[in-house]
C-alpha cells in the first residue's frame, strides 16, 4: 500500500465527504500527537518513574495510576491553545474542563478516557486512549456539562489508540473505519488498515467469567449456551478471550470479530455497570457501528442513549453483529 500519512487522508478525506473542515483536522492531528507522546510516556515502563499509583482517585473512586494523569494532563495540554475546542471532558476529572480565558474558543468538544485499562500499566499489558468529539450547541458562550449529554449519534469523530507491541490509531469521521500505525523512527502515523468491517458471526467472545453467578439471566442464559458448544442450541464451538483493557479486547474484535460484554450484574444494582457512556461506550459504539458490527446496552443502540450524567454508566454488547441481536433479544424476551 502507498504510504499515507493521517494528514494526507484526513485532507483526501475531506475532498471526498466534506465533513472534516480545517478545525476538525487539526483536532484530530493534535489528538493524535498526544497519542504519540502518550505512547512514548507508557513504553517507558519502570524506566521513567511513570508506573504506580498517583496516590489520589478520580471522579469514579479509582486510584488513579501515574500513567493517567500524566496522559490526561498530555491531552489537555495539547488541546486547549489550538482554537478548536470550547471543552473538553474527562474520566480522570469531576467536571468539564472549558478552554482557558487565553485561548480561542472552537466549536468542538473533547471527550476521552485518557488511558483506558489502567490496571494493566503496571503488567505490561495493553492499554489505550479513547476519545469523541461532539459538535459545542449553536450560540454557546459559557460551555456547561449539560452541553455535553448529547447522543452518540451526534458524534462527528471517535476513535482510540491501542499502545500494544505496535501503537495504532483507529478513526472513524462517520464514513468508515481507518488504522493508522505508529512509526516510530518518523514519528508519524502510516494508513495501514481502510474500510475496517467486523464480521457478522464470529465464535469467539469476551467477558469477565468470575462475574458469572452476579449476571442477570439474560446474560446467564447466553453464556451457557456459548460454553454448550456444540452440543448446545448454538451448534457450535466457542473460544473465549478477555484481556480486561476494553481497548485491546474490542481492536481484537474489529480484526476478527467477536462479542465484547461488560453487563450490569447484581453486584450494585445502583450502577448499570462499569463501563462509561461518554467516553467508552459511545466512541467504542461509533466505530464498532462503522465496522458493520452492532453496539447495545442490552435493548437500545448505545448512540440512541440520551445522557444525563458526564459519568454515567452504561451495560455494553459490541461486536459481531449476529451475536449482539442474539443476546440484545434475549434481554427482550
Ligand atoms: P474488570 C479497565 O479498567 C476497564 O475500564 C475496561 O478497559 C475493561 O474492559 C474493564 O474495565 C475490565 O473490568 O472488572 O474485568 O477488571
Amino acid at each position: 500500500m502507498k504510504r499515507v500519512s493521517l494528514t494526507q487522508y484526513l485532507v483526501e478525506e475531506q475532498r471526498l465527504h466534506d465533513n472534516i473542515p480545517a478545525s476538525l483536522r487539526l483536532l484530530i492531528e493534535v489528538v493524535a500527537r498526544a497519542c504519540k507522546t502518550i505512547s512514548h510516556s507508557v513504553g517507558k515502563g519502570a524506566l521513567g518513574d511513570i508506573l504506580g499509583s498517583a496516590g489520589s482517585e478520580n471522579v469514579q473512586g479509582e486510584v488513579q495510576k501515574k500513567l493517567d494523569v500524566i496522559s490526561n494532563e498530555i491531552l489537555l495540554e495539547a488541546n486547549e491553545w489550538g482554537g478548536h475546542l470550547a471543552a473538553m471532558a474527562s474520566e480522570e476529572m469531576e467536571s468539564i474542563h472549558p478552554i482557558p480565558n487565553r485561548y480561542p474558543m472552537g466549536e468542538y468538544m473533547l471527550l476521552f478516557d485518557p488511558l483506558d485499562g489502567s490496571s494493566n500499566i503496571d503488567v505490561n499489558v495493553s492499554i489505550g486512549t479513547i476519545f469523541s468529539v461532539l459538535k459545542a450547541p449553536e450560540g454557546m458562550s459559557a460551555p456547561t456539562e449539560a452541553d455535553f449529554m448529547q447522543p452518540g449519534t451526534q458524534q462527528v469523530a471517535a476513535g482510540y489508540a491501542v499502545y500494544g507491541p505496535q501503537t495504532m490509531l483507529v478513526l472513524t469521521t462517520g464514513n468508515g473505519v481507518n488504522c493508522f500505525t505508529l512509526d516510530r523512527e518518523m514519528g508519524s502515523w502510516v494508513l495501514t488498515q481502510k474500510g475496517m468491517q467486523i464480521p457478522v458471526e464470529t465464535k469467539e467472545f469476551a467477558i469477565n467469567m468470575s462475574n458469572q453467578r452476579h449476571w442477570h439471566p439474560p446474560v446467564q442464559r447466553y453464556v451457557n449456551e456459548m460454553l454448550a458448544g456444540k452440543t448446545g442450541p448454538l451448534g457450535k464451538d466457542y473460544n473465549m478471550r478477555w484481556i480486561a483493557s476494553m481497548v485491546a479486547d474490542v481492536h481484537r474484535i474489529l480484526n476478527r470479530g467477536g462479542i465484547f460484554m461488560y453487563p450490569a450484574d447484581m453486584r450494585d444494582p445502583s450502577q448499570p455497570g462499569k463501563l462509561r457512556l461518554m467516553y467508552e461506550a459511545n466512541p467504542m459504539a461509533m466505530i464498532v457501528e462503522q465496522a458493520g458490527g452492532a453496539a447495545t446496552d442490552g435493548r437500545q443502540r448505545i448512540l440512541d442513549i440520551p445522557p444525563t450524567k458526564l459519568h454515567q454508566r452504561v451495560p455494553v454488547f459490541l461486536g459481531s453483529k449476529s451475536e449482539v441481536d442474539r443476546v440484545t433479544g434475549y434481554h427482550a424476551e
